[in-house]
């Protein structure tokens, strides 16, 4: 087999040092957490996290904030309240304005959305920068939301006239008016209830506040205050200065603000500060999840110190946070500001479209004494540095609701294309076409199923994306085409950072046509990355995203293959001689916005450009694009993964509850490489994350260029064995996999579910996220994440029953069961009330299993119930969006025994022709778990009607006993697929 070691040339390697210079001195990671910000040293979440302490000092005795709104300016009409917010300035004649709207959306969410008016407006304000619009950033919500944004005229005001006057306005929305947003001018607040109850508050604690556009005070020109090394002192300073300060002087930027230095680099900041904050209060829920990226626990901590607590606030600021630490709120490489809280039988969730760098602090107070409930509430306080205030509130009433509600905003995951969701073999780097033959060759030959091979940095010719280094990749259409024979795909990586070479054309294109992001000056931006020297595709500007989809054309990208996919990696984007490891903030995109505004956006807009490459390059097959970088919406263009983690046992531990975080922000289509990137694993740890990956939702292994080579055969038996069962798993649960994705395609329900999804009511199970839910199956998974473990507890959350998946012990009663776990086993009860639909057969490939039988597993609920549906197309084309699909529901009913399957689908033409390609599949298995033999009606078989014909199938039946439930096999009940109809038990 091929090895790596022989190449890397000096532009690499001088890259790659830059990079190791950053991090290299740290033992651990301490040092490298120097590299970026705490809100302490972030200038705007100091300020603002101050001005919260001193308000929540004095809170409703003598502090009165000095944001309201003038009741006058207020108006209601056709599904949108408006009118202005003003800010009192001391000293200052006339208050700042700041326009807002309340938009009442069809999709049932509400927008809050408040802009400055004076930067709004036409005319040039003195002394604003000529060369940056003047407007603040309100784009987010064009990237981020696809919905209808028109205000949903059914939307009704509730308050009387009197109320009006006092300055309170009520309006009524939602499905038959549930819902209902109460604003309050003076103090300024808005409530939304369901039913009569809060659920979420804007500026309950007053912490409203809105830098507002004013020239650069003269003071700032020689201070230094926010260079990270001497803060300290100048906290001490200023505390010093300001105690004797009213609070809104808290709020209010000091002259040092103008600039900020940190960590050796100055960002100019000709807008000035232009922060926006906002607190938002979830009364009455003592869980808040979602935000990600954080290697974080699912439920999110407080941030204000304490036991078990973090003192900084989650950040969201995309980053290549590298070997990144494990229980922190430090921004990682995405961002979805998408929160959502939830208690017994109730969710609602907020979202705060904005794509600056942004912290959420959060605490969780005690009930008021007054309060009906006795729940803590928890509060956060939402700070970003420039942007419009956008606020989405959505109310549910339960989990699935505001999914699909977010989703409506969002939009869904895009349905995948089936082979994606397959395993993928990845490690950096597969060094030669002989290299990556041979691995696959390797699958084949230890029986091991996969579907894609990936290609990272190293195939190119000096990392020159579109290139291919050619001593070792000097025929890579040959090797797509021997890939392709065996029905797999080759994934290969294009980042943004594009080599500054003259020759390259690629570059020099791009730099002619003004297509990179430029420096404050008006150049283009240079900065160091994996090529060396590198300019970033500004794929803002619709003219760089064309060029963009220029250079995939199969034609044009030599050596590229149809089935060929990509990876986009460094997206964030990484510059690794820049502040944070990013793009300065006062560089300038397309729109002469600055970067500070775009920064958390930027990763998804490159995204876009690829699908969109995709799509042009081969219009009827669905692309695949992994991303690293990401932000709200990202998952209408494809899969993440949660990037540098190490092959350690935290790592495998964190990736459940980031990929639940994931999930419930909307981006389900996300997995961790799979045996840890950094570092060696050892067989156990490995053989335990294959078990865990094989339910991630993208299923990928990966590793770092200097670990040992670990392709699933390597370690020998019994890891070969164990490794390939884990694989195996994943593809006879396939058709389910898939049919949960056709869900959250349309219904935004992650795929790896938590708890409260299927036992809302359960306020105990809210912090578990060392299981899940997988998909619609009922599988309840554990994976073992600790060294040495062969054992479990699993936590039960409802009354239903369960069964032990492998072996059909049954489980019963709300809270721990314990479950053996030894290395050959991965946890998994299976919860009755459902079926689940496999496909057993060992192949090589997904799409080599498409003409292969099904397998109905049948889990009776309590009371002898259950149903499922399956999902099927192609899998590859874009003929489902034109209804070439199969959509069946299966339902055993206990009232007369019968298994039943029905179309769930209108019949076409497109229908019909797709049926016709699979209308020989046949049902060749069913089990049911939980059947009491006496009731069945002809014993030792069952009965099968379709279309007028009934005929009669032997059973196998094994006695329940020992704990176990029974188990009814039905072999080849000469069903097809496509078919209804109905079996008699
Ligand atoms: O392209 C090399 C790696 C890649 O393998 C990894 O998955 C990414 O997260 N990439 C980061 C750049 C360098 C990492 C040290």
């Amino acid at each position: 087999m091929a090895r790596f070691g022989s190449r890397i040339s000096l532009p690499v390697l001088s890259s790659y040092l830059a990079l190791l210079l950053l991090t290299v001195a740290s033992p651990a990671l301490a040092a490298k957490k120097n590299l970026f910000k705490t809100c302490d040293s972030s200038p705007f979440c100091r300020r603002n996290r101050e001005y919260a302490d001193a308000a929540s000092c004095v809170k409703s005795s003598i502090w009165d904030p000095p944001y309201y709104i003038d009741p006058l300016t207020v108006s209601f009409d056709s599904g949108l309240l408006q009118g202005s917010i003003f800010k009192t300035i001391p000293d200052a004649d006339t208050p700042i304005e700041f326009p807002f709207q309340l938009v009442f959306l069809e999709s049932g969410s509400v927008r809050f959305l408040v802009d400055e008016k004076q930067r709004a407006q036409a005319s040039r304000l003195p002394g604003f920068p000529d060369n940056l619009t003047q407007r603040r950033y309100n784009e987010a919500s064009k990237w981020a939301v696809v919905g209808d944004l028109t205000p949903d005229d059914s939307a009704s005001e509730s308050s009387t006239a009197e109320q009006r006057a006092e300055g309170v306005f009520k309006i009524k929305y939602g499905p038959e008016k549930h819902f209902e947003a109460i604003l309050s001018c003076k103090p300024f607040r808005i409530e939304f209830f369901r039913d009569g109850e809060a659920h979420v508050v804007l500026n309950d604690r007053g912490l409203l506040n809105m830098d507002h556009w004013q020239p650069e005070p003269p003071a700032s020109t020689d201070t230094n205050k926010n260079e990270q090394n001497e803060f300290a002192e100048d906290k001490e300073e200023e505390t010093q200065d300001t105690k004797q300060q009213p609070i809104e002087a808290k709020g209010a930027p000091t002259s040092s603000e103008w600039q900020d230095k940190f960590g050796g680099f100055t960002d100019k900041k000709p807008k000035g500060p232009e922060a926006i904050a906002l607190d938002i209060t979830f009364p009455s829920y003592e869980h808040v999840f979602g935000i990600p990226e954080h290697a974080d626990k699912f439920s999110l901590r407080e941030t204000r110190g304490g036991e078990g607590n973090h003192d900084q606030p989650y950040r969201l600021y995309n980053v290549d946070i590298f070997e990144y630490e494990v229980d922190s709120p430090m921004a990682m490489y995405g961002a979805i500001p998408f929160m959502q809280a939830h208690k017994k039988s109730s969710s609602v969730g907020v979202f705060w479209a904005n794509g600056a760098d942004t912290w959420i602090d959060i605490i969780k107070s005690e009930p008021a004494d007054n309060a009906f409930s006795l729940r803590k509430s928890t509060k956060t306080h939402w700070m970003s540095e420039s942007g419009v205030l956008d606020v989405y509130v959505m109310l549910g009433p339960d989990a699935s609701s505001v999914y699909q509600q977010y989703g409506a905003l969002t939009g869904y995951t895009a349905l995948p294309p089936i082979y994606a969701l397959g395993y993928h073999q990845c490690r950096w780097n597969y060094n030669s076409e002989e290299d990556v033959l041979e691995v696959d060759a390797g699958f084949d030959e230890h029986e091991i199923p996969y579907d894609v091979i990936w290609l990272d940095i190293e195939y190119t010719e000096g990392k020159k994306y579109f290139t291919w280094w050619k001593s070792m990749f000097p025929t890579p259409e040959k090797m797509m085409q021997t890939l392709a024979k065996r029905k797999r795909k080759l994934v290969a990586i294009i980042d943004p950072h594009i080599k500054k070479e003259t020759g390259y054309k690629v570059y020099e294109n791009m730099s002619k046509n003004e297509l990179a992001i430029k420096t404050s000056e008006g150049k283009e931006y240079n900065g160091w990355c994996w090529p060396g020297e590198s300019a970033w595709i500004d794929t803002f500007s619709p003219k760089a995203i064309d060029y963009w989809k220029d250079q995939f054309k199969l034609g044009k990208f030599c050596g590229s293959e149809p089935n060929l996919l990509i990876w986009n990696d460094m997206n964030e984007p990484s510059v690794f001689n820049g502040p944070e490891v990013s793009a300065p903030r006062d560089d300038i995109h397309f729109g002469n916005f600055e970067h500070r505004d775009v920064h958390n956006i930027y990763g998804m807009t490159f995204v876009n450009a690829t699908v969109q490459a995709l799509q042009a390059r081969q219009p009827r097959q669905r692309p695949f694009v992994l991303t690293r970088a990401f932000f709200a919406g990202s998952q209408r263009l494809g899969a993440v993964w949660t990037g540098d983690n190490a092959a350690k046992w935290e790592y495998l531990q964190i990736a459940l509850p980031m990929i639940l975080s994931h999930g419930v922000a909307g981006f389900g289509f996300v997995g961790a490489d799979v045996g840890g990137f950094f570092g060696n694993p050892t067989p156990e740890l490995l053989t335990r994350w294959y078990q865990a990956g094989a339910f991630y939702p993208f299923f990928r292994g990966h590793a770092h260029i200097e670990s040992k080579r670990r392709e699933p055969w390597l370690f020998g038996e019994p890891y070969t064995s164990l490794l390939r069962n884990a694989i195996r798993m994943r593809y006879q649960l396939l058709p389910s996999i898939y049919t949960a994705f056709h869900r959250a395609s349309f219904e935004g329900v992650p795929v790896v579910r938590p708890m409260f999804l299927l036992a809302p009511d359960n306020e105990d199970a809210l912090g578990i996220d060392d299981q899940f839910f997988f998909g619609e199956t009922g599988l309840l998974v554990k994976p073992i994440v600790e060294e040495g473990k062969t054992e479990t507890d699993i936590y039960i959350p409802d009354d239903e029953i369960y069964f032990d998946y492998l072996d059909q012990t049954i489980y019963q009663g709300i809270g721990y069961h314990h479950i053996d776990a030894p290395l050959d086993k991965i946890p998994i009860l299976a919860r009755g009330g459902h079926i689940l639909v496999r496909r057993d057969r060992y192949r090589r490939s997904s799409s080599l299993m498409n003409h292969d039988p099904f397998t109905l597993v049948i889990h009776l609920d309590k009371t002898g119930n259950a149903a499922g549906v399956l999902y099927l197309d192609d899998g590859e084309t874009t003929a489902h969006a034109r209804g070439a699909y199969l959509y069946r529901f299966f339902i055993f009913n206990a009232q007369d025994n019968i298994l039943r399957s029905r179309s769930m689908q209108p019949t076409n033409q497109n229908i019909k022709s797709y049926e016709k390609t699979i209308d020989t599949v046949r049902i060749e298995r069913i089990i049911v778990v939980g059947f009491d033999k006496t009731q069945l009606k002809k014993s030792g078989a069952v009965e099968s009607f379709q279309d007028r014909k009934s005929w009669l199938t032997e059973i196998d039946v094994t006695e329940a006993g020992d704990g176990k439930a029974s188990v009814i096999v039905v072999r080849d009940p000469k069903v097809v697929v496509t078919g209804d109809w109905s079996i008699q038990f």
